[in-house]
C-alpha cells in the first residue's frame, strides 16, 4: 500500500497549499518551485473589469431586502428589481450584492475605525485601552494584581496604538500610518513593571511590531508609501527588546512549556502559577518565528517550537486530543476538555500557519493529525454538511481522554474554526459551522461569549466586540463569492455603529438586554474593524494576485515573505530532543469527500444559499429563531 499512503500525503499537501494559492491569487511564485509536482490551477479570480461589469449587473439586477435586520431603511432597495423566486429563505438570502451597497458599507467600516481610533488617541493615548463611556484612559490595574483580565492584556505600553498600525496600513492611511510608528517608537517602553501573559503580549504586540516592520521594509509597498524617513529597523529592534523579556517563561520549565505570566523587568514572578492554557504555550509559533528568521537568531522559534513539541507529546494515546489546561512541571493535564474554543483554539490554527509561513512539514502533519482527531471526537451531526439527514454538526466540548461529552456549550471564540476550515479547503463543513454562528449572531445580535445548544440559550452573556464570526465571514466570501447571506454579517456593522457610546465602541455586557461595560478592547481596532473592511474592499492590494499575504491569530497581515521561509538552521533539535518527540504518523485524509476545495464551488451557486434552505431553517430552529 506504499502508493497509498504517498498519494494521501501528495493531496494533503495540495490541499494545504491551495490555501496558499488562494490566498496568494494566481501567481505561484516561489512554491511552485519548493514543490515540485502538479497541483490543480488557483482558484479564477475574475479579472477586474469583468467583475466591474457584473458588479454593475448586478447592482442593477438586485433589489435585496435585508430581511430581519431592521436597520437597512436608508440602504436598501438601490437598483429595483424583483427577488429570485424560490422559497422564503431562497429569497431573503439569495442574490448578488449591489456595488453601491458594498462601497457605502466599506465606508462604514472605515468610519468606525476611525472613531474608535481617533478617540483613543484623544483621550486615552499612551494609556493601553479607551473607556469608550467615560472618554478615559485605562492602564494595568496596579491596586489589584489579581485583577487578570486587565493585567494579563494592559502592559502599559500603548496597547491599542501598537495593535492598530498594520490597520492604518490596510486601510491605506500612509500618514496615519508614519505618524503612528513614530509615536511608537519614540515613547513606548517594553522596561515596564507589568505582570503580562505572554500570550497576549505576543500576539497583540510582537505580533504588530513584526507585521508594521515588514510592511515598512516591503520594497513593492503595496499599500500605498508606507515607509518611514530614517527608518532603522526601529520597529524590529523593539520586537527583539520585547521577546527577550518574555524569553524567562521558558526558563526553569520541566516541559518545555513556558509560565503563562511573566514581568517584563523581573522575568518570572515568584511562586508564579505553574498551570497554563494550552492555546496559551502553543501558540506563540508564529511571532517566534518570525522574528527568529528576520533577526537570523535561532533562539525564540526554538523555544516557541520545543514548547508546541511538549504540548503536543502529552496528548491522549487513544483519541488524539489534548487538554485545556495543563502543569507546566509535571505534565498532567489539569483541564481535561478537548474543544475549539477558549483555551485550545489557536493551538490548533497555528499549527497550519507555521506550515503555510515558514513551510515545516512537520507543522502540517501535526495539524493534519489533530484535525483528524477533531472530526473523529469532537465533531456531531450529520456527516455532510449540505446532504443527507440528522442534525446539523455542530464541534462540542469532551474529555481529551474519552471522547465523552462534557458540557453542552459552544463559545463565542469557537467561530474561528470556519475560517481555518477554508484555509485547508474544507469548505462545505466551513459552510455548516459558519450557518451555526451566524444564527445565533441574528437571535442576539452578537455573539454570547457561550452559548449553550441544548437549553438553546446563553451561558454567559457578554460580548467585548470580538472578530471571530467576521473573520470567518471574510475567509469564506473569498473562496464563496458573492452570498446575499454575507450582507446579513453586516448588521453587525449598523449595530455597532448604532450603538457606539460616547467616545468609541463599549463591550456588551449583556447581549439580551444590550447593557454596556466601559471597555474597547484592542482586537476592535486590530481585526474587527480590519475584517469588515476587507469584506468589502474588494479592491484591496492585499486581494491581489502577486500580494501574499497570511493572518495572524490577532488579525496581523504578515506577507508570505521567502525570508521567512528560508531557516538559516537546519537541526533545531538534537538527537536526544527528538527522541522525546513521537514519531509523527503519515497523514491520511479524513474522507475524499469532505475535502472540496476552493474552485469546486461551482458558479451557479454563487448567488444562491451556500447552505440548502432546508437545512438554514434547520439550523434556525435549532437556536430558537423561528
Ligand atoms: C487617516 O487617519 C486619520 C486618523 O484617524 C484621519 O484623521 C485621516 O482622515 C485619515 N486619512 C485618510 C486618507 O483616511
Ligand atoms: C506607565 O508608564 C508611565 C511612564 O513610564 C508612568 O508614568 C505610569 O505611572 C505608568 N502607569 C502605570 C499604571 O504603571
Ligand atoms: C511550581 O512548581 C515548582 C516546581 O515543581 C514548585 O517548586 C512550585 O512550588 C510550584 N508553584 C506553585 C505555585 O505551585
Ligand atoms: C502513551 O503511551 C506511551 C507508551 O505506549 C506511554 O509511555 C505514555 O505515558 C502514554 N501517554 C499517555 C498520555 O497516556
Ligand atoms: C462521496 O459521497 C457520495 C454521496 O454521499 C458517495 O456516493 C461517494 O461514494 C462518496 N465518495 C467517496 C470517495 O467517499
Ligand atoms: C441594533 C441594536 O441592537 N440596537 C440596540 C442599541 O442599543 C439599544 C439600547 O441601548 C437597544 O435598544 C437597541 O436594540
Amino acid at each position: 500500500m506504499q502508493w497509498r499512503s504517498l498519494v494521501l500525503a501528495l493531496l494533503a499537501l495540495r490541499l494545504a497549499l491551495h490555501a496558499l494559492l488562494w490566498l496568494a491569487g494566481p501567481s505561484l511564485g516561489f512554491y511552485q518551485q519548493r514543490f515540485p509536482f502538479a497541483f490543480p490551477p488557483a482558484p479564477a479570480r475574475r479579472p477586474a473589469a469583468a467583475a466591474a461589469a457584473e458588479e454593475e449587473r448586478e447592482a442593477a439586477a438586485q433589489g435585496g431586502s435585508c430581511g430581519d435586520c431592521p436597520h437597512w431603511g436608508s440602504l436598501r432597495g438601490r437598483g429595483g428589481g424583483a427577488p429570485p423566486a424560490g422559497d422564503e429563505y431562497e429569497r431573503r438570502y439569495s442574490g448578488a450584492f449591489p456595488a453601491a451597497l458594498r462601497v457605502q458599507l466599506r465606508d462604514a467600516a472605515r468610519r468606525m475605525f476611525a472613531f474608535g481610533y481617533d478617540n483613543y488617541m484623544a483621550h486615552a493615548f499612551p494609556q493601553d485601552e479607551l473607556n469608550p463611556i467615560e472618554c478615559r484612559g485605562r492602564g494595568p490595574d496596579r491596586a489589584d494584581p489579581l485583577n487578570l483580565n486587565i493585567n494579563d492584556v494592559l502592559g502599559n505600553y500603548s496597547l491599542t496604538l501598537i495593535d492598530a498600525l498594520d490597520t492604518l496600513a490596510v486601510m491605506g492611511n500612509s500618514s496615519e500610518f508614519q505618524k503612528a510608528v513614530k509615536l511608537v517608537i519614540d515613547t513606548v517602553s517594553f522596561d515596564t513593571d507589568s505582570t503580562v501573559q505572554v500570550f497576549e503580549a505576543t500576539i497583540r504586540v510582537l505580533g504588530s511590531l513584526l507585521s508594521a516592520h515588514i510592511i515598512i521594509t516591503d520594497v513593492k509597498q503595496p499599500f500605498g508609501d508606507m515607509s518611514i524617513k530614517d527608518y532603522d529597523d526601529e520597529l524590529l529592534h523593539m520586537a527583539h527588546d520585547l521577546a527577550v523579556r518574555l524569553l524567562p517563561a521558558f526558563e526553569n520549565t520541566k516541559t518545555g512549556i513556558p509560565y503563562p505570566r511573566v514581568n517584563l523587568k523581573k522575568g518570572v514572578p515568584p511562586d508564579s502559577n505553574n498551570e497554563t492554557c494550552t492555546a496559551g504555550a502553543g501558540s506563540l509559533l508564529v511571532e517566534f518565528g518570525i522574528l527568529s528568521r528576520l533577526l537570523g537568531d535561532s533562539t525564540f522559534e526554538w523555544v516557541a517550537r520545543r514548547a508546541v513539541k511538549a504540548l503536543w507529546s502529552l496528548r491522549s494515546n487513544d483519541t488524539g486530543l489534548l487538554g485545556n489546561v495543563v502543569n507546566i512541571q509535571t505534565g498532567h493535564w489539569a483541564g481535561k476538555q478537548s474543544g475549539l474554543g477558549a483555551g485550545l483554539d489557536s493551538f490548533y490554527e497555528y499549527l497550519l500557519k507555521s506550515y503555510i509561513l515558514f513551510g515545516e512539514k512537520e507543522d502540517l502533519e501535526m495539524f493534519n493529525d489533530a484535525y483528524r482527531s477533531i472530526q473523529n471526537y469532537l465533531r456531531r451531526g450529520r456527516e455532510a454538511c449540505n446532504e443527507g439527514e440528522g442534525d446539523p454538526p455542530i464541534y462540542v466540548n469532551v474529555n481529551m481522554f474519552n471522547g465523552k461529552l462534557m458540557n453542552t456549550w459552544i463559545d463565542s471564540l469557537q467561530a474561528f474554526f470556519p475560517g481555518l476550515q477554508v484555509l485547508i479547503g474544507d469548505v462545505e463543513d466551513a459552510i455548516c459551522l459558519h450557518a451555526f454562528y451566524y444564527a445565533i449572531w441574528k437571535r442576539y445580535g452578537a455573539l454570547p461569549e457561550r452559548y449553550n445548544w441544548q437549553l438553546q440559550a446563553p451561558d454567559v452573556l457578554f460580548y467585548p466586540l470580538r472578530p471571530e464570526l467576521v473573520e470567518s465571514t471574510y475567509l469564506l466570501y473569498q473562496v464563496l463569492g458573492t452570498f446575499l447571506v454575507f450582507r446579513h454579517m453586516v448588521c453587525m456593522n449598523v449595530l455597532t455603529v448604532e450603538n457606539m457610546s460616547k467616545c468609541g465602541y463599549a463591550t456588551l455586557h449583556h447581549v439580551i438586554e444590550k447593557s454596556k461595560e466601559d471597555r474597547m478592547e484592542s482586537f476592535f481596532l486590530s481585526e474587527t474593524c480590519k475584517y469588515l473592511y476587507l469584506l468589502f474592499d474588494e479592491e484591496n492590494p492585499l486581494h491581489k494576485s502577486g500580494n501574499k499575504y497570511m493572518f495572524t491569530t490577532e488579525g496581523h497581515v504578515v506577507s508570505l515573505d521567502k525570508r521567512l521561509r528560508d531557516s538559516l538552521w537546519r537541526d533545531m533539535f538534537t538527537e536526544e530532543e527528538e527522541k522525546n518527540v513521537e514519531k509523527l504518523k503519515p497523514n491520511e485524509l479524513k474522507s475524499a469527500n469532505s475535502s472540496s476545495n476552493c474552485n469546486r464551488v461551482p458558479d451557479e451557486r454563487r448567488y444562491l444559499l451556500p447552505l440548502k434552505s432546508i437545512y438554514m431553517r434547520q439550523i434556525d430552529q435549532m437556536v430558537g429563531l423561528i
